[in-house]
């Protein structure tokens, strides 16, 4: 697929911000903090600075609305699972993502779960798998930072995530080098597309 158009659309940081945003299919990124979600959205729209990453974990702290080739929205959420933010802000956090992932207002074809696969799943992607499972929210799992560890690392990584997450999308990813690009996009295409013959 071919990224012709990428604009921000807007932040959003409440229920009432959301009205009229449900006409073209929608896909939340998600993860916790310092994945990766906003060099991924980059990496896609082959930018460097649509969406703005950071090194200061928990830099995203809204929903920010970005409409690709006119055609679909990319939203990129704030991530969860950070120690080091206060308290405060990560339930606040915590608040807006159980209610954009859970609303019926929300238009979400599906959610890109980010992980980092020298990592692997921590505790709170669980919780969120488990959560958006319960929803019935269709999910793509992309293992990102693929370009930090040898190839022989990523491999026992990617299997061992595959045996816990089971047959569901699983795609290795590095937003530095754009592996996994192609397939990713390829993806969204048919899912989005799908969504509109229904
Ligand atoms: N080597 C490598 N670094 C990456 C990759 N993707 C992201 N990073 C780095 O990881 C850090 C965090 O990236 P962000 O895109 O800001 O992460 P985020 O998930 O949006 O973070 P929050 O918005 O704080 O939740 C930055 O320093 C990025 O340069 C990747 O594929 N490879
Ligand atoms: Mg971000």
């Amino acid at each position: 697929m071919i990224i012709r158009s990428a604009q921000f659309v807007k932040g959003i940081i409440g229920t009432t911000d959301i009205s009229g945003d449900t006409d073209k299919p929608t896909f939340a990124f998600v993860g916790r903090s310092n994945v990766g979600k906003s060099s991924v959205i980059n990496s896609l729209v082959n930018r460097k600075d649509l969406v703005r990453s950071s090194s200061t974990p928990g830099r995203t702290q809204q929903i920010n609305y970005f409409c690709i080739n006119d055609k679909f929205y990319f939203a990129d959420l704030p991530g969860y699972g950070y120690a080091k933010v206060p308290l405060r802000q990560r339930v606040k956090i915590q608040k807006l993502l159980a209610w954009y992932l859970g609303s019926s207002e929300v238009r979400i074809d599906a959610v890109v779960l980010i992980i980092d696969v020298n990592v692997g799943l921590k505790e709170s992607d669980f919780e969120v798998l488990e959560l958006l499972h319960a929803l019935g929210r269709k999910v793509i799992l992309v293992a990102n930072k693929v370009d930090k560890s040898g190839k022989t690392s990523v491999q026992k990584q990617m299997s061992l995530i595959r045996k816990v997450v089971g047959p569901s999308d699983l795609i290795p990813y590095s937003a530095k080098t754009k592996q996994g690009r192609e397939e990713l996009l390829a993806l969204m295409d048919g899912i989005a597309a799908q969504q509109q013959c229904v």
